[in-house]
């Protein structure tokens, strides 16, 4: 059996990830692909609700490199489950990676080395596909500016570091997350299975994030 494609969809707050991935997977279901969400943070987890709780709370004070450490121990105590599922067939589609870590972490100030290194070693996706929506589009989503990093500034920041991401990484891919609903998910959806049948065919082995070697500053010009 060929195992499953690991597929993240990155973005802003509020570009709409949460809807796109429910409706990806049950897209793929429907074309007999065997396919699970997960999302990062893991609210459900241990670290989960610590992280939840400090996203709620703006007056909570955790120190930024313990925080960005917490962020990370939530995607690796869920690295064996993924590997399972994976091995078993299914392909993964995955609101936020450890490319949300590098680039809230460093659009703080923090050192885009010190970030990436804690990385080192969790499983590589087969595919990267980031929403890229305009900042205007963004403020007038509901809820915008609930949590502790929904303000134009920081997600500015944000941004930029992703596109610094797309443009260096040989596996993310811009979707144009401004257009209609339907439009981006027929989008994201031509890619996952594009992605899907490449590791099927090429029986592709799990990647991992090695020591990494595009070491660009993507905190430039933030
Ligand atoms: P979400 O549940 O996708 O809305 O993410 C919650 C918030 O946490 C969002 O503002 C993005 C941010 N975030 C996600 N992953 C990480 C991470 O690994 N590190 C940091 N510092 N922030 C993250």
């Amino acid at each position: 059996m060929t195992r499953g494609a690991f597929i993240v969809v990155e973005g802003v707050d509020r570009c709409g990830k949460t809807s796109q991935t429910m409706k990806l997977v049950e897209s793929l279901q429907q074309k007999n692909i065997k396919a699970e969400r997960m999302a990062f943070p893991d609210r459900t987890t241990w670290t989960g609700q610590v992280i939840s709780n400090y996203l709620a709370d703006k007056n909570c004070k955790l120190n930024d490199q313990a925080i960005h450490l917490l962020f990370t121990a939530n995607r690796w105590e869920n690295v064996e489950k993924m590997k399972e599922k994976l091995s078993s067939g299914i392909t993964l589609v995955v609101d936020r990676y450890f490319y949300s870590g590098v680039a809230f972490s460093a659009a703080k100030g923090m050192s885009i080395d010190w970030c990436l290194q804690p990385e080192i070693g969790l499983l590589k996706p087969d595919k990267v596909l980031f929403l890229r929506i305009k900042s205007d589009t963004q403020k007038s989503r509901p809820g915008f500016g609930e949590e502790r990093y929904e303000t134009s500034v920081m997600q500015q920041k944000v941004n930029k570091i992703y596109d610094k991401f797309s443009q260096s990484e040989d596996n993310w891919k811009i979707i144009d997350a401004n257009s209609s609903f339907d439009e981006v998910h027929e989008d994201l959806l031509n890619n996952i299975v594009e992605s899907v049948q490449n590791v099927a065919n090429s029986n592709a082995p799990f990647k991992y994030l090695l020591n990494h070697c595009n070491k660009e500053d993507y905190t430039k010009n933030v």
